[in-house]
């Protein structure tokens, strides 16, 4: 058996439980749900993966894997039904620029939570806050733009996006944006549309976020 080391709130694993439940592996990886913080650290976790982060997979051979790049791509390679992440040729290249696209969205939405909700309020810089907002509005601003091109059928690329695009509604990071008054669904309505059909997936409702 499999073990994943997550949290249910994680859009990182959320990605990877996604992709478990896509490729039909559920029955061979089983979650380990812990709590953390970059100030809260899982000791345990912390002796498995030096970094501190989740997820982590354990193999039944004891092989430890992080990040959920390196996971997805190792549980992508257990079985061919369906493959995610296309093995050659521009297809491959696609859909790992749009994983990182949707990852680059998420670590800037990360930092932003991490210095509006963890950060003592005295020490919180605004234009930190904006700089990484920016970062998050242009990304969107470029996925709205090639909107048709997400298809509804998954691939690791648009399974990413679902999940950045899912974990803003979740915990709302633009919302500490000053300049940031409209919705989601306003701002980047093509996005939205997509994601709309695209989260009725069994995968999608069976791995909504917890916080
Ligand atoms: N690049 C990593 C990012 C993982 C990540 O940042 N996970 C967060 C939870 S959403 C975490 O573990 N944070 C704890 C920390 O930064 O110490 C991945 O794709 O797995």
């Amino acid at each position: 058996m499999y073990q994943l080391s997550g949290s249910l709130a994680s859009p990182y694993v959320r990605k990877v439980r996604v992709l478990i439940h896509e490729k039909g592996l559920q029955d061979q990886i089983e979650l380990k749900t812990l709590a953390l913080s970059p100030i809260a650290p899982d000791k345990v976790l912390s002796t498995k993966n030096p970094l501190g982060k989740i997820p982590l997979l354990e193999c039944p051979d004891g092989t430890l894997l992080y990040d959920s790049r390196v996971i997805c791509e190792f549980l992508d390679g257990l079985n061919e039904c369906p493959r995610l992440i296309p093995k050659v040729g521009p297809e491959r290249w696609e859909v790992l620029r749009l994983q990182a696209l949707a990852d680059g969205i998420l670590d800037a939405g990360i930092l932003i939570r991490y210095e509006t909700f963890l950060r003592p309020e005295s020490l919180r810089w605004s234009e930190w806050v904006s700089s990484q907002g920016q970062k998050v509005k242009a990304a969107l601003d470029q996925l709205e733009q090639s909107a048709e091109n997400l298809s509804q059928t998954p691939d690791l690329g648009t399974i990413a996006v679902a999940c950045a695009f899912g974990w803003l509604h979740f915990r709302k990071p633009l919302a500490a944006l000053p300049e940031q008054n409209l919705s989601l669904e306003e701002a980047w309505p093509q996005i939205q549309a997509w994601y709309e059909g695209f989260s009725l997936r069994p995968a999608m409702l069976a791995t909504l976020p917890i916080a």
